[in-house]
Formats: C-alpha cells, structure tokens, sequence
C-alpha cells in the first residue's frame, strides 16, 4: 500500500504590495482584525495600529501607500489621525469610516482632506475597492511627481546646453574684442592727457559691455577677459602719442590674477603710463592682503585710480583703502551739475580733499558744455565725456 505523499509546495503569495501597502488604525480591536482579514485577501499588505501616539513615526519614509481609520474611536480622534497623516505624509489618502451617518461629520471629513467617507458596516468589497482606489490614486500622484523631477532634469539639461551656447558666445566675443579708446582733457590747455580703454566686441549679442562682463562673470571666464584686455592695451600704448597714460578697468576679481603682479606680463612693460581703475561699485572687500597687492602694483609702477566715485555704497571709504593717484567722479554727480547746488557742493569738496592729498580729479560723463564750465571752474583736472569724444578705436583728440 502506498501512502501518498504530502508535497509541500509553497503558496505563492502576492508580492508583498501588490495591491498596496495599507495602515489600519483604531482602538476596535475586533473591527481591526476583521478589516485586515478582508484587505490582506484582496492582495494588500495591511498593518495595525492601535494607538495613534506611533503614527507619526510609522508614516515616515513611503511606508504606507493609504490609511483607514474610523471618525469616531473610544480613545482616538479618527479627526486626529488624519491631521497626523496630512503633516507627516501629505502625499497618502485617508480614508475615514464611521458609523453615524451625519452629513456633517462626511463634510467634515472631506473638508479635513480625507480621500473617502464611508458608512459603517462597510462590507468587504466596498472596503477593498475603496483603499484599492486610494493606493491607486497616491500611485499616480507618485508617478506625477516622478514626471517632474525628470523634467526637473531636462531643465538642468536645458540649462546646461544654455551655457555651452553662451560660452560659444563668448568665445566669439573674445575673439572679435576690441578696444575703444576715449580721450581725457587737460582742464587748461583742452589736450588729451591721458585716453581711458574700453572694452568692446563685435559679435553682436554681446555688444554691450556690461553683457559681455556679464557672461564672463557666468561663465567663469573673467581672468581670461581681464589678461586679454591688459595685453590689448599694452600693445595699443606703442600707438598712443608719446607722454598720454592709458587707464584700464579692472574688476576686483582681475586684482586676484597673479598675472597682474607679474613684471614679464605686458602691461607691466608699461606700467608708468598705465593707471589701473578700480570701481567704487563692486565691493573690495572680498579681496584679500588688498594693500599688500596695491604696493604690489605701484611697485611695478602702476597708478591706481578710483572709478566711478559717488555711484558705489563704500563712498570715500574705497577712496582712503586705495589712496589712489586718481580719482574718477562718476557721470550721476556730472549729470546736470550745472544747476544742481548739492552736485557742485561735493564735486567741489571732492576735488579740493583730493588736492589737498596730492590726487588727481576726473569727472566723467561730460556731455554739455554747461557742465564741463561748472566742473572747470570747480577747478577738476581731467575732463572726459561725449562732449569731448566718444570711444573710438583711434586716439581721438578733440
Ligand atoms: O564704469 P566706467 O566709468 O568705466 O564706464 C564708462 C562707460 O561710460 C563707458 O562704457 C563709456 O562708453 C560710457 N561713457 C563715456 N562717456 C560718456 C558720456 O559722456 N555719457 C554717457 N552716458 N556715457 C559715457
Ligand atoms: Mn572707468
């Protein structure tokens, strides 16, 4: 006789969370039991709770894709739970169960967020199909999310191939600079002292200057601007007349270059008829050891100016930090001058401590001849300004 055997095979069982991995809270115990008996049938992965003092912590980290609970509990708020819920996992649906059936208590539920409101006794089917609609519903506003973090990254991408065009661009700009140069007149014989250098390109879309330090500030590429234009102006000097110093804009960044600093570099070739402007409007105070590098500097023979002084917040502040051999008053203290008290007032005080230290006075920005009276008779030394010559790759003399 043969005894059949018993084979054991294994149950396959759903994956894990198939239909979803669901939370059950509520202080029934019974009711607990019977509702995880019905969902985990219909294939979801269920867990209880039946104190609502753990919630929080068991919510974290996409454990649960939906949670049941009832309105009305001995000990829990079913209210509570939800608000738990909505703070700790935003993203999961709550479905609320009660067993008094008032419209109020429904409205209530789904004002509070809840994602279904269903009436006790909930029979098995309406029970599974109902968390099997909110996991369903998570599962796509998951998908959703997922959606726009991949566009996220064609944003980056697209950002990406942004800055490749740009540095196109720029090569481009680099490559077709050139530099203006715009006449400074001696206040008494009305001849050109000294010409400021300006930097320029012809490639269009970065035609304006402040465009194209821009995207060099973007793209990194200021020290390569900033060598470019000192060799520029360097070899530029040969043709300037004889006796006119050159001003050159540096950007704060530039006074970090050690290339500045180096006696073979070009420019420091010529460096007693160069003066370096440095701007009032760009704070200095990131620069490093700053006094050290302007001895540097004036080692090697360079003067250094103030730019733009009265447009910047650091006011006379830049002005004592630098000493400079120069000071240039920016154009928003030149414009109108003529019929402006307070302008005159500090153009005349700046001029006359400037003097007083042995500095030299610009104003720029002179484009009337009611102006450029005013700031004569305020005894300015250098007058620049459209009135007496645009920037031009040739040296202008007026
Ligand atoms: O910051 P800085 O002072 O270096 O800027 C000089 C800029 O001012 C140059 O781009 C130059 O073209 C411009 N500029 C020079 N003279 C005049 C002028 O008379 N009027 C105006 N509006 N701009 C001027
Ligand atoms: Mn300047």
């Amino acid at each position: 006789m043969s005894v059949p055997k018993l084979v054991c095979l294994p149950v396959p069982r759903p994956a894990e969370s198939w239909r979803g991995r669901v939370l059950l809270v509520d202080d029934d115990a019974q009711l607990l039991h019977a509702w995880r008996r019905v969902l985990r049938t219909a294939g979801f992965a269920v867990e209880i709770l039946e104190d609502s003092l753990a919630l929080a912590a068991l919510l974290r980290g996409d454990k649960f894709e939906a949670v049941v609970t009832d309105i009305r509990m001995a000990g829990l708020d079913g209210f509570g739970v939800l608000r738990a819920v909505r703070e700790a996992a935003p993203e999961v649906p709550v479905v609320l169960a009660t067993g008094s059936a008032d419209l109020r208590s429904a409205i209530q539920a789904v004002e509070a967020g809840a994602f279904r409101y269903l009436q006790k006794p909930v029979g098995a089917k309406e029970l599974a199909d109902t968390v099997g609609e909110a996991v369903r519903m998570h599962r796509m506003s998951r998908a959703r999310e997922e959606a726009f973090r991949v566009v996220g990254e064609e944003t980056v991408q697209a950002r990406a191939r942004a800055r490749i065009e740009l540095g196109e661009i720029f090569d481009r700009a680099l490559e077709q600079r050139y530099m203006a140069y715009q006449p400074m007149c001696d206040r008494k014989t009305g001849e050109p002292w000294a010409y400021e250098a300006l930097l320029r390109t012809a490639e269009p879309q970065l035609a304006r200057p402040l465009d194209f330090l821009a995207a060099a500030e973007d793209l990194d590429r200021l020290v390569d601007l900033g060598r470019a234009v000192r060799n520029d102006v360097a070899f530029a000097l040969a043709r300037i007349p004889e006796g006119r110093s050159v001003f050159v804009n540096l950007h704060p960044l530039d006074l970090q270059d050690e290339d500045l600093y180096d006696h073979a570099a070009p420019l420091s070739r010529v460096a007693p008829r160069v003066v370096l402007e440095i701007t009032e409007r760009a704070s200095l105070a990131d620069v490093p050891e700053l006094s050290s590098r302007l001895e540097r500097l004036r080692a090697l023979g360079f003067r250094i100016a103030v730019d733009d002084l009265g447009a910047g917040f650091a006011g006379l502040a830049s002005f004592a930090r630098l000493r400079p051999e120069v000071v240039k008053i920016d154009m928003s203290l030149v414009r109108g001058v003529e019929s402006d008290p307070v302008r005159q007032k500090l153009v005349d005080s700046i001029t006359h401590a400037s003097h007083d230290l042995g500095i030299l006075v610009v104003a720029e920005g002179i484009e009337s001849a009611a102006e450029r009276d005013v700031l004569a008779a305020l005894e300015v030394d250098l007058l620049q300004g459209y009135l007496f010559g645009r920037p031009e790759r040739a040296f202008a003399a007026p």
